[in-house]
């Protein structure tokens, strides 16, 4: 089969011929119908020099996977060949408070699992290939009805990241509260659908593209604005003066988060969701009194099904870019341009 491999640390991946592995015991074969291209592959291969992260190489990228069942190993039951699936692509040790709750991005025993702090993709060989080889049925998710692999694989990392951020402040997105929303590409267009889908909340959306502002105003956001213009006004012309009770940053720069910092209000929140490498000077009078500065990281298989179900309801659309698997380095190509909006999914 075909595979779109990080041969050597700091080099292109390519293109290449591996076996299509067989499904031992437990093992679930998927062939992949569709694979997001997402930002963090481009630090895995830009950034990391050997031995940076703790693991092997080579290994076939692509960690916003959906298929169809192709075939299982022995003790895999009720997964047909043909069913279309999601994969949730971390994979921890599936034995550990955090894996038994379904949060297999925060394994306790990375020592136990198929790769430490990685998954599909991410250590392991992933989804930019003609089949994904599944360690264990339990990370393999049916669609529900109406949704398709092409349409669904960036809903398990594009949507699930920023559900998984949204649903946190679930609390504080009343329906008199105002989100806003910083990136309007792969994540931040489904971030906007997500708080408009599961809140009552207002959104303004932020970027730097007229074309990103336009997906923004489609997803759904009550206000977009370009990043260069004054974005602290409109938040606070939004707000009566009181400042963003959320705000999502699917940046991470130096650059949005100190815009973050400078519209949040006091006892909200302000998530960094985007791996831009940006930092948050904290001390007490560095940002508005309590207002909680977090990170996340992915999200839990249980907010997969989740974010599937809204999908499947008509309550989130991913503006999707397909590419073949022979012009795979073409997508990462124009993510890196920053030429895309929505999401690159390629369909081999
Ligand atoms: C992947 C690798 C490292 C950090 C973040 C990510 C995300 O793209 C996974 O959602
Ligand atoms: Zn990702
Ligand atoms: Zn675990």
């Amino acid at each position: 089969m075909r595979a779109f491999r990080l041969q050597d640390w700091l080099t292109d991946p390519v293109l290449t011929e591996v076996a299509t592995p067989d499904p031992g015991p437990g093992e679930v074969l998927v062939r992949i119908g569709g694979a997001g291209v997402c930002h963090s592959d481009l630090h895995v291969i830009r950034e990391f020099e050997p031995g940076q992260l703790p693991w092997r190489l080579p290994f076939t990228l692509g960690h916003e996977n959906a298929g169809w069942v192709a075939s299982v190993g022995p003790g895999v039951r009720g997964l047909e060949p043909g069913l279309p699936v999601a994969v949730y692509g971390p994979w921890g040790c599936g034995a550990c408070d955090r894996c038994l709750q379904g949060v297999e991005t925060y394994c306790e025993r990375p020592d136990q699992a198929p790769v430490v702090q990685g998954g599909a993709g991410l250590g392991l060989d992933g989804g930019m290939a003609d089949y994904l080889l599944v360690p264990s049925a339990r990370h393999v998710v049916p669609l529900p009805d109406g949704l398709d692999p092409v349409t669904a694989a960036p809903l398990t990392d594009a949507g699930l990241t920023p559900y998984h951020a949204v649903r946190r402040s679930w609390a504080k997105l009343t329906p008199s509260a105002t989100a806003v929303v910083i990136g309007i590409g792969g994540l931040g267009h489904l971030a906007v659908q997500i708080v408009k889908a599961t809140t009552a909340a207002r959104v303004v959306a932020v970027d730097t593209r007229p074309e990103a502002l336009e997906l923004a105003r489609r997803s759904g956001a009550d206000v977009a604005v370009a990043a260069g213009d004054d974005v602290a006004a409109v938040v606070r012309d939004e707000t009566a003066g009181q400042g963003a009770d959320v705000v999502l940053d699917c940046v991470g720069s130096d650059a949005t988060l100190s815009l973050a910092v400078s519209i949040g209000r006091v006892l909200g929140d302000l998530t960094i969701v985007g791996l831009g490498g940006g930092r948050v000077p904290m001390s007490f009078f560095s940002v508005p009194f309590e207002l909680s500065v977090q990170t996340t990281y992915w999200g839990s298989r249980p907010e997969l099904v989740e974010v599937l179900r809204l999908a499947a309801r008509g309550l989130l659309h991913t503006e999707v870019h397909r590419f073949s698997l022979d012009d795979v380095t073409d997508a990462y190509r124009a993510l890196e341009e920053g030429t895309l909006t929505g999401r690159a999914v390629v369909t081999p």
